[in-house]
């Protein structure tokens, strides 16, 4: 039997599938409502992901490989060539698209440009309308869904709330339909492929998203420089890395009292993760322009 006909000769099925849409709309909360766990972070704050993220959710026979994408976005700098190269990574690699819009919100310029993105890869898509939750008014909903197939035939629509979960047993039966014969490509109780330290650094940013304003969190990377057990404890390093001297005052704050806020959410995320007690330590470094240099931004895990 050749490999191919192997591939078929199965009873199981798979699809993969990526998840796009403007910034700030709920795609990584989407994702993580459902693989199920925390495999994306989340933030208040539109382009908080930055790579492309795998989760994974094997149900019964099926497997669904999702990827949540950076919200779109202008290339000012290299990071942000880098981000919008993960979006074309993540759809070209798919058999179908999820794209995610906010409940109540008419058609964007980023929409549609990603629109003619999905068309050009002749794709199925299904329109995923999240946050639900927040409508007044569910009437709304009928001139949305509208104004959107006006646009383009879309596979099904969905509306959901990534945070409440509604929804969410529609919108998996619609993708369990896109699903053809096929092996299973990862373990099955496994939800992301994403690298330990990775998803560390990830938890770290998360918490400098959340308690930080203005322009800073997205001046910054964070890097884990190891991660060791010994006995009952996991020693983390890692490294915050911002743009100017000023921001690092602020990430640090008055006695360190801002560090120790993100140190011990993080800590208590990252514990969660590694299922052990952790002894987190956290250095804050300026590497100025750092968005913009290629050796750099490869270290940091963004390979342009
Ligand atoms: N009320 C409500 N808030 C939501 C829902 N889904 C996401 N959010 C909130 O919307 C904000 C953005 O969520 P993310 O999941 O980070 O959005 P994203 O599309 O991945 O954003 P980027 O990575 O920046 O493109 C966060 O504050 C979430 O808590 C939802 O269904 N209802
Ligand atoms: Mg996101």
């Amino acid at each position: 039997m050749n490999e191919d006909t192997k591939s078929h000769d199965t009873s199981t099925r798979a699809v993969f599938l990526s998840i796009v849409g403007k910034p700030n709309v709920g795609k990584s909360s989407l994702l993580n409502m459902l693989v199920g766990c925390k495999a994306s972070i989340v933030s208040s704050k539109p382009n908080t992901t930055r790579n492309r993220i795998c989760g994974v959710l094997t149900d019964g026979g099926t497997q669904i490989v999702f990827t949540d994408a950076p919200g779109l976005l202008n290339t000012k700098t290299m990071l942000d060539t880098y981000m919008v190269k993960e979006i074309s990574d993540a759809m070209s690699g798919s058999d179908a698209c999820l794209h995610v819009i906010e409940a109540g919100c008419g058609i964007s310029s980023l929409d549609a440009e990603l629109i003619s993105r999905i068309d050009t890869l002749k794709v199925p898509s299904i329109l995923v309308i999240n946050k639900v939750d927040l409508l007044k008014n569910k009437s709304v909903l009928l001139g949305q869904m509208k104004e959107f197939i006006d646009r383009f035939d879309y596979w099904a629509i969905v509306p959901v709330s990534a945070k409440t979960g509604c929804g969410r047993g529609e919108l998996l039966s619609e993708i369990k339909k896109l699903a053809v014969p096929s092996i299973f490509y990862f373990p099955e109780n496994q939800v992301t492929d994403q690298q330990e330290g990775k998803m560390i650094s990830e938890l770290i940013r998360e918490k400098v998203l959340r308690f930080l304003n203005a322009e800073i969190p997205h001046g910054v990377a964070v890097y884990v420089s190891s991660v060791n057990r010994r006995g009952g404890i996991i020693d983390v390093d890692s490294c915050i890395y911002c743009e100017k001297m000023s921001h690092k005052g602020i990430i640090i704050g008055k006695r360190g009292t801002m560090l120790k806020k993100i140190g011990s959410s993080a800590r208590e995320d990252i514990e969660k993760l590694l299922g052990g007690k952790v002894n987190l330590k956290i250095w804050v470094k300026v590497k100025e322009g750092w968005k913009n240099k290629q050796d750099l931004l490869k270290t940091l895990g963004y390979s342009v």
